[in-house]
């Protein structure tokens, strides 16, 4: 049986990922890579929506690839590579844009979200257009399967409703790929505001758990973790979404279930709970902030590994966009 097909992204909008974006989708990057034909990229030109000092960006974008590798993501079994070294990410972005409605690009709610908390005067066009480049990566690479948190949703489905269209009007070319998306780990929130996703935007970043922080920064941010004023370590997400998030997140990486967890910590307080949870994630960062400082001090490598990365994505990228031309009627 031939291997399907995985294709993910990360934007470099920030120094490190965070506890969100790894247990929402990174962890299953790694896992897919092994059974599947895996591309992943970090989503460069998505980024540039956000105005980011250039050197400041170019840092990211090789901190991004670093923690992708540091957390397991390996060149030698997946295609990792740079979206901006793939050009036909933009050219078939512009044809979806010529079948995409207006209004349907409108209806995205994380570009409502996001032009509303920016105003008027810092919304882009890019940032209009945002999902429509996100459906051209994800189509040109006849993805089966887009490993993603539960925000991506949304821009899935426009992903293979622009897919079918296309297909209908001009040619069957693109596989319309499904979202895989893990219900218990889909959304982790913050930790100071637990009914919030955990985000790389988040005007603070206190109740965010960076891949990077330091071992002592984890351990406040978790003691300093928004609760309710109960006792009991109970996973109930209406009435203590604080507690059921650090319970997801101490069972995703323990691997104990959030019953045995709740067993475990009765009778006991919020206190000895949220240091226990601190140094599980504690223990699964340390070894991945160690690896992506090496990495980073070797930049030239990084650079080689994408630019292979990048010729393959080359490959069967401009495969896509040839045939996707050609039903056009483009000479
Ligand atoms: N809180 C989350 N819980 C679960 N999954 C999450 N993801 C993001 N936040 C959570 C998933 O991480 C992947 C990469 O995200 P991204 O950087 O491409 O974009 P994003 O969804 O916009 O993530 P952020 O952190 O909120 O970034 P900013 O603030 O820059 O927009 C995606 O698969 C996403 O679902």
């Amino acid at each position: 049986m031939s291997k399907k097909r995985v294709l993910s992204g990360i934007q470099p909008t920030h120094d490190s990922f965070h506890l969100g974006n790894y247990l929402g989708a990174l962890k299953q990057w790694v896992q897919l890579q092994e059974d599947n034909d895996a591309f992943y990229c970090v989503v460069d030109l998505h980024a540039l929506t956000i105005e980011t000092d250039p050197k400041v960006l170019q840092k990211r974008i090789l901190l991004s690839a670093a923690q992708l590798i540091a957390i397991g993501v390996d060149p030698s079994k997946c295609t990792l590579f740079i979206q901006s070294h793939v050009p036909a990410h933009n050219q078939l972005a512009w044809v979806l844009e010529c079948i995409t409605g207006f209004g349907e690009a409108g209806r995205m709610t994380q570009f409502k979200d996001k032009s509303q908390k920016g105003g008027a005067d810092r919304t882009n066009v890019g940032l209009f257009t945002y999902p429509i480049l996100q459906a051209a990566d994800i189509l040109l690479y006849q993805a089966d399967f887009v490993p993603v948190g539960e925000d991506q949703r949304q821009h899935i489905e426009l992903t293979r409703d622009l897919g079918q269209r296309f297909n209908s009007k001009y040619k069957e070319i693109f596989n319309i790929p499904q979202a895989q998306i893990i219900k218990s780990l889909a959304k982790i929130n913050d930790l100071q505001e637990p009914t919030a996703k955990m985000s790389k935007s988040a005007a603070s970043m206190s109740g965010v758990i960076e891949l990077l922080d330091a071992p002592e920064i984890t351990l406040k941010k978790f003691k300093s973790s928004v609760t309710d004023d109960g006792k009991e370590v109970k996973f109930d997400e209406k009435g203590k979404p604080g507690i059921s998030n650090l319970l997801t997140i101490h069972s995703a990486l323990s691997g104990k279930s959030i019953e045995a967890i709740e067993n475990e910590f009765a009778g006991k307080g919020y206190g000895d709970f949220k240091s226990a949870v601190a140094e599980v994630v504690i223990a699964e960062l340390e070894p991945i902030r160690d690896r992506t400082k090496q990495l980073m001090d070797d930049p030239a490598e990084l650079v080689s590994l994408l630019s292979t990365g990048a010729k393959k994505a080359n490959e069967v990228a401009s495969n896509t966009l040839k045939e996707v031309y050609a039903a056009l009627g483009l000479i």
